[in-house]
């Protein structure tokens, strides 16, 4: 089928992935369909670029209110929109938050993923519509080979994980038991200038930037050894189109290969901005000092987790092969974006200031 004849539903499309994947797939020439939860203010930033008129005809990018969480939301709006393929990215995606709300997080990112697969099912779509489950390297957690591959087994260390390893495993039943086209992506983390600003890089380089201005003073995190292998997200979309364009459906590790401290990654954003961190101190005691010798980094024990995922590496060699895939941007020039993007709006936060107005004035 030509590609400006198919449908596409994503769940998730105001997250960081799901304003990327649209993006992409509007291009391709697709009709896409997302599902936003309805919140108190608009949380609809990321995709507002691609907002068309709702009372406008042949419109290609149409919103619907509905939450994981809720079936009967679901089965209506795939009933309506009958899907050519399903990008279910939709998650309570922190796993540091998903300690604190472990049940929400399993009904969501859980029974989230068989709520849409049963709906395909009650609806007749086994046949019709594809489905991509946002799956994830946190799957391995305490991990039991280096790299991770497809063959890997997990070992989930978060109420996040465990919750995600449901989901997995009931895509793979699903395809298995009703033939449906259905497939785990198992991405490793992937970032942009749009990530959620409480992940680790985005604190980071907006902190840096902040820091770089005089908007604020230290950048506290928490376990500065962790290793992650971090690539584009704009990369890892491309990845999930083309996962459901093959002959067969199969499950994929997606990751560039090369991995990070979080450390290394505070240093990668600070040179950035012309800043050398020089760093003190072991464990809950680490800082990392400027060369005036003022502290702008420090340990803060209340962002470690319970359980960790100390080491992620992740090996994509079957989409290599099979998909013929590789990430196009490199680490460096993902820091790079990310830092450009947060200085420029630290400037106008630092314009604002300086002009007597605090954040609250601006916003009225
Ligand atoms: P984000 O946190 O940026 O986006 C999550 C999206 O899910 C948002 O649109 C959010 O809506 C929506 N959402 C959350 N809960 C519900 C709910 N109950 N009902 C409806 N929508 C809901 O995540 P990413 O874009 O980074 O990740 C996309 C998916 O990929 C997630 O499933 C994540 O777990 C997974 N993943 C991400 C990786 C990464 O490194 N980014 C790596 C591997 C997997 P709202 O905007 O209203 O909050
Ligand atoms: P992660 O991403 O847990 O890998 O999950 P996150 O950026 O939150 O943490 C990465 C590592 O950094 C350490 N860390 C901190 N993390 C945060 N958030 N805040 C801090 O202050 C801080 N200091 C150190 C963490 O302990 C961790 O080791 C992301 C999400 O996108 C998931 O949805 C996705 O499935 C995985 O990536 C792959």
């Amino acid at each position: 089928m030509k590609e400006s004849n198919r449908v596409a539903l994503i769940t998730g499309v105001t997250g960081q992935d799901g304003s990327y994947l649209a993006e992409f797939l509007l291009q391709k020439g697709y009709e896409v369909h997302g599902i936003k939860r309805r919140a108190s203010l608009f949380n609809t930033d990321r995709i507002d670029h691609l907002y068309q008129d709702p009372h406008e005809s042949g419109r290609r990018f149409v919103l619907h209110y509905g939450d994981m969480t809720d079936s009967s939301s679901l089965t209506r709006i795939i009933q309506q929109v009958q899907p050519d393929e399903i990008y279910n990215l939709a998650a309570q995606s922190h796993v540091a938050v998903s300690f604190e709300e472990p049940e929400y997080t399993a009904n969501s990112d859980a029974l989230g993923a068989l709520r849409i697969l049963e709906a395909i099912r009650i609806l007749g779509l086994e046949k019709k519509t594809r489905f991509y489950q946002a799956s994830t390297s946190e799957l391995y957690g305490l991990v039991q080979e280096i790299p991770q591959r497809e063959t890997t087994p997990f070992y989930p260390r978060s109420p996040y994980a465990v919750a995600k390893l449901y989901a997995y495993w009931i895509t793979v039943n699903y395809r298995e038991a009703y033939g449906i086209y259905a497939c785990n992506g198992i991405l490793f983390n992937h970032e942009s200038p749009v990530r959620g600003e409480t992940f680790v890089t985005r604190k980071i380089t907006r902190a840096i930037a902040r820091i770089k201005l005089g908007l604020q003073d230290c950048l506290y995190l928490g376990n500065l050894d962790a290793k992650r292998d971090w690539g584009h997200a704009k990369d890892y979309v491309e990845m999930q189109w083309l996962m459901l364009q093959q002959d067969q459906a199969e499950d994929f590790v997606i990751a560039t290969g090369v991995q990070y401290s979080v450390r290394e990654f505070v240093d990668a954003a600070a040179q950035e901005v012309g800043l050398t961190i020089t760093w003190k101190g072991q464990g809950a005691d680490e800082k990392g000092y400027d060369v005036d010798g003022k502290c702008i980094v420090s340990v803060d024990p209340r962002y470690f987790r319970p359980t960790e995922v100390e080491t992620l590496l992740g090996d994509a060699s079957k989409a290599k092969e099979k998909l013929g895939w590789t990430p196009k941007i490199t680490f460096k020039e993902l820091v790079t974006e990310m830092m450009r993007e947060d200085l420029k709006s630290a400037e106008r936060d630092e314009l604002v200031k300086r002009h007597g107005f605090s954040a609250y004035d601006y916003h009225e």
